[in-house]
């Protein structure tokens, strides 16, 4: 209860997924603190921007991997940024769970290699929701 929550999802690597990223921020948000609410924001945007605003979302975005007691990705679509991030946290020693529908995506071996990183593969959205049960000691 209580766990400071760093959710990790796709933004310039594509939208397709955000819908469900917002469910699950709001499922975790329920118990525990997703510092990376605006990931689940349908109308964010995707633009490319200024060297100093990309360097103002980097500083803060490692701050918060460097505070949190849990990185939880979701991985379906493949993003470059997501994949620092795990990247990072495993480089800090912070848990890291990722998720993925195994029917939409052929996850990367450099995460599904890695014993270092959790790997829940899932057959649909519905199976998410008891495994966050138990990583959040829930039940
Ligand atoms: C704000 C102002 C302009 O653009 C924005 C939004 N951009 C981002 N805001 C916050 N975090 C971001 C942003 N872009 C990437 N990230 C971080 O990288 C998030 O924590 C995501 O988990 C991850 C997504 O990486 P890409 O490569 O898919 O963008």
């Amino acid at each position: 209860m209580n766990k400071k929550i760093y959710f990790a999802g796709s933004i310039r690597g594509g939208r397709v997924d955000s819908a469900l990223y917002q469910r699950i921020i709001q499922y975790i948000n329920q118990t525990d603190t997703v510092l990376t609410e605006h990931i689940g924001k349908m109308n964010m945007s995707v633009k490319a921007q200024t060297k100093s605003v990309d360097t103002h979302i980097y500083e803060r975005d490692t701050e918060w991997l460097r505070s949190c007691d849990m990185v939880i990705a979701e991985c379906t679509c493949p993003s470059l940024g997501v994949g620092y991030e795990l990247a990072y946290a495993e480089a800090h020693n912070i848990p890291v769970h990722i998720f993925y529908d195994k029917s939409k995506t052929n996850i990367s071996a450099m995460l599904n290699g890695n014993a270092y990183f959790n790997m829940h593969p899932y057959e649909k959205e519905d199976d998410i929701y008891p495994c966050l049960d138990e990583l959040l000691c829930r039940r």
